[in-house]
């Protein structure tokens, strides 16, 4: 078994055969490998040229290469996929390679890469190399640098990767259209000394955005603002995978943002520095401590921690709405307002109504009908209950006593006992309503004027 398929067999992720586009006539193209799967796949450690520490692709997975006189060569394929969002919703979206996004490049610093990009979309496509320092020519903006790559035409790139960081590619023609339909990957240049910048972990994922009507498939890709479904790496909650961790571990996660709105990445438990940017690394002298850090259009942002406190620890965009699935928009909020008569009646005249929830937060809870091919809003079982969570959401669970390189998910955090917040079981004293009132004796409730004055 040679190491490729040792590659293959791996844990994690299933690949499909690794089958050439057309093996008639294709000699000169390297293999175009296809994804079958939307899990995370085992990290693909490097089985020529030269080393590197590989990086875990969450819900996705990196594209192996072929090495030609000292070149690497990769082969992407545009062209239409269907990508499961989580279980119970597929998406007609457009990527590469059999998922979207695309697979990770990972190559190391100095390297010459030539990337053949074949075209199978209905219409014209190019592929802009997003944080390149690289010839004009490669920079892959259709109509600026080169012609727009024709249905069915396979075009080169090639370019010396000349700075180690963290990168992404994506279209550079019909942009709004093929970018809200998901076409766009993940690129990392790893340091030409592995022992430079290393960590134990280190995970990359792309912040994408799709406007999908519930109970179709296919977005609607003339949105500018009004997306209903924020994900990792075309995943939402509950579908994207955990971030694991061994305690002690030191931890990278890189993040690019190719949606239309920034979003605000938070972690629990834990306090990083961001290490990366677009442009390259921050100098350690510069870095300081956040729990969230902002990543704005365009932008990425690699986040470094020691995982040093043990738990299932939130991850996700403090945007609300971002960890929430599609809703029905103009809602009113009746929370405090006893409404179960009214969805009743409303459920007559439209069918699969739903209200906020009149207790403050119950949507887990709610059984509606939903239409087909349509996630909860919120979702997510967990130890203790709903999570009612969904979009940009999963978790980092750190562990002692996990294997080095063992990404599987390790089940819920066992709480040392006495550590978990727990119902209080006492006397509760009667507080008063009104501030200005005495805590002593009949308290008297009494309506605010709306003048503001009381007395
Ligand atoms: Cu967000």
């Amino acid at each position: 078994m040679n190491k490729r398929r040792h590659f293959l067999a791996n844990a994690g992720a299933t690949m499909l055969g690794a089958s050439l586009v057309s093996r008639a006539g294709a000699a000169a193209l390297p293999e175009a490998p296809v994804q079958s799967s939307s899990s995370t796949a085992a990290p693909l450690a490097p089985p020529n040229g030269r080393p590197y520490n590989p990086v875990v692709t969450l819900n996705g997975w990196s594209l192996p290469w072929r090495m030609k006189d000292g070149v690497k060569e990769f082969h992407l394929v545009a062209e239409p996929v269907v990508r499961e969002l989580a279980p119970g919703m597929q998406a007609n979206l457009w990527g590469y390679n059999g998922q979207s996004p695309g697979p990770t490049i990972e190559v190391v610093e100095g390297d010459r890469v030539r990337i053949f990009v074949t075209n199978k979309l209905p219409e014209i496509t190019s592929v802009h190399w997003h944080g390149q320092i690289l010839p004009c020519g490669m920079d892959g903006v259709s109509g600026l640098t080169q012609p727009a790559i024709q249905p069915g035409k396979t075009f080169v790139y090639e370019f010396v990767a000349r700075h180690a960081g963290t990168f992404m590619y994506h279209p550079h023609a019909d942009e709004m259209m093929q970018m809200a339909m998901g076409m766009m990957g993940f690129w990392v240049t790893h340091p030409k000394d592995p022992r430079q910048h290393a960590v134990d972990r280190d995970y990359v994922f792309l912040l994408s955005s799709y406007d999908i009507e519930p109970g179709s498939y296919t977005p609607r890709t003339n949105t500018m603002l009004d997306f209903n479904l924020w994900t990792f790496n075309s995943r939402v909650f509950p579908g994207i995978d955990p971030m694991v961790a061994r305690l002690g571990e030191k931890v990278r996660i890189r993040v690019g943002n190719l949606t239309m709105t920034n979003h605000p990445i938070h972690l629990h438990g834990h306090r990083f520095e961001v290490a990366g940017t677009d442009g390259g690394w921050v100098p350690p002298g510069a870095r300081w401590p956040e729990v969230t850090t902002d990543v704005a259009v365009g932008q990425m942002r690699a986040i470094e921690f020691v995982a040093d406190n043990p738990g299932d620890w939130a991850f996700h965009c403090h945007k609300s709405h971002h960890t929430m699935n599609a809703m029905g928009h103009e809602v009113p909020n009746l929370a405090g307002v006893d409404h179960r008569g009214v969805a009743r009646k409303i459920n007559n005249l439209v069918p699969g109504y739903m209200v906020m929830g009149d207790r403050g937060g119950s949507m887990g809870d709610m059984k509606m009908r939903l239409p087909e091919n349509t996630l909860p809003m919120m979702d997510g079982k967990g130890p203790f209950g709903n999570i009612e969570m969904g979009g940009m959401f999963t978790m980092l669970k750190v562990r002692e006593g996990l294997a080095r390189g063992d990404y599987r998910d390790p089940g819920w955090y066992r709480h040392p006992a006495g550590t978990v917040a727990r119902e209080w079981t006492g006397e509760v004293p009667q507080a008063p309503m009104a501030p200005d009132k005495p805590a002593t004796g009949t308290v008297e409730y009494k309506a605010k004027k709306p003048s503001g004055h009381s007395h």
